[in-house]
């Protein structure tokens, strides 16, 4: 009988635990039924430490099914210490707007603080984001990742201290910014420490591939000795690599030493490839400042990447090197010919066929990535027709374990060729 009683009451303890962890958030956090996200009650919760344990667990999926406005909402960051987040959230193409991220005495803010390795971020994008960092890293979309964020996007303002990036703080060695942008307007402000500021990402040791900053950069540091780093897509680009990436945002560094770069403020010993930059460099500083088109220092390898603004590189250390970076005015950067003579790999060229970059008639852009136009429309000419059919049934029933795997023809983002992109090109042909 005792028995009876004490199982009947730890039942009802368990049923009451499983109502109360998912509340009004369905799904059972598996890859086939995710936790599913449809409000600002729900973000909440899934904001709330109380729950990381159940929604940011390693093998945990949960998915935004509705844009979602949290005007007037301010929530903590997702991946508090000591429960970090692990699992995978998916955006599912979804927005949430008016985003503002609690300050915390924590020294990582962003939407998310702490995105370990195997964890991933993807399909998500952030509106008017207003993350406001004291302490070392700060993003608009995390503040500390060595996971695998795709196709998110971020605009409004994020401010910091040390290492501070539109999208992502410090991109750690495990990192992967993918196909990802920033529009936010992106500060930092250290008093007694080096600060290190970009458009995209403040620091990275990972890999940035195929990514866009549009938004301003400035870094100060008021330290005596202070380095201030700027760059309009990173700050520094310490031990990783960034590739097939472009930033037109304007780059300011206030500090005794500074180092200012249209894309990158410094390159450490690591690799820029295929990349661009349209913006502006400046730099103040009371000793010694380097300012370029490309980086403001580079001890580094910079290869195949253009600028408007020369030097390339205000300094170059050993063994830093350049290998076909050129300076070319603003209508130069519009010519196609330029980029694939040095091996980049445009939608309708001989370069190869993960056209990572599409300019159908010269004159009109520089360069832009696949990523960046409309479902459907994955071939030359502009607009969704019969070419982007013929392009999509070149790359049928292939997936992302094939070496001719067709990224940008998979329309849904499920790795696979098939009908259901068929049927999204089909939809956007429809509605032209
Ligand atoms: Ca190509
Ligand atoms: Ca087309
Ligand atoms: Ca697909």
């Amino acid at each position: 009988m005792k028995f009876c009683v004490v199982f009947s009451l730890l039942f009802c303890i368990f049923i009451h635990s499983v109502y109360a962890i998912n509340g009004s958030i369905t799904g059972q956090g598996t890859k086939e039924d995710p936790y599913q996200i449809t409000d600002a009650a729900d973000l909440q919760k899934f904001t709330d430490p109380t729950y990381g344990n159940v929604f940011w667990a390693a093998g945990v999926y949960s998915q935004l099914v509705a844009d979602i406005n949290l005007d007037g909402i301010t929530i903590p960051p997702i991946g508090i210490p000591p429960i970090n987040f692990m699992g995978h959230f998916d955006g599912n193409g979804h927005v949430l707007s008016n985003v503002q991220v609690e300050l915390l005495s924590w020294n990582t803010v962003g939407l998310f603080m702490n995105v370990l390795a195997g964890a991933s971020v993807r399909n998500l994008g952030l509106e008017n984001v207003s993350v406001l960092g004291q302490k070392t890293y700060a993003g608009g979309l995390i503040g500390y990742n060595a996971g695998i964020v795709t196709h998110c996007h971020v605009t409004g303002t994020v401010e910091g201290y040390y290492q501070v990036g539109g999208l992502v703080g410090w991109n750690d060695q495990n990192g992967q910014v993918l196909n990802c942008s920033s529009a936010a307007d992106t500060s930092g402000f250290a008093s007694d420490i080096h600060c290190t500021a970009g458009g995209l990402v403040g620091e990275n040791d990972g890999a940035i591939v195929a990514c866009r900053a549009t938004g301003n950069v400035h870094a100060y540091s008021g330290k005596d000795t202070g380095v201030a780093a700027a760059g309009s897509l990173a700050g520094k680009n310490d031990r990783g690599s960034i590739q097939n990436c472009y930033a037109t945002g304007n780059v300011s560094a206030e500090a005794t030493y500074t180092k200012a770069g249209s894309l990158v403020g410094h390159n450490g010993g690591a690799l820029i490839l295929n990349c661009y930059s349209t913006g502006n460099a400046s730099a103040i500083a009371t000793l010694t400042t380097y300012v370029g088109g490309l980086c403001g220092v580079n001890l580094g390898t910079v290869r195949a990447s253009f600028c408007c603004m020369s030097p390339s590189c205000g300094y170059i250390s050993w063994p830093g090197m350049e290998q076909n970076v050129f300076c070319v005015s603003s209508s130069g950067m519009q010519v196609r010919s330029i980029f694939t003579d040095v091996g980049w790999d445009f939608v309708d060229d001989g370069n190869g066929t993960e056209d990572t970059w599409r300019m159908c008639v010269d004159g009109v852009n520089p360069p832009r990535l696949w990523w960046e136009f409309s479902p459907g429309d994955v071939a030359c000419p502009d607009g969704v027709a019969i070419t982007d059919v013929h392009a999509l049934a070149m790359s049928w029933l292939t997936d992302d374990s094939d070496l001719n795997f067709y990224e940008n023809t998979d329309l849904n983002d499920d790795q696979k060729i098939n009908m259901l992109d068929f049927i999204i090109l089909a939809t956007h042909w429809m509605e032209q």
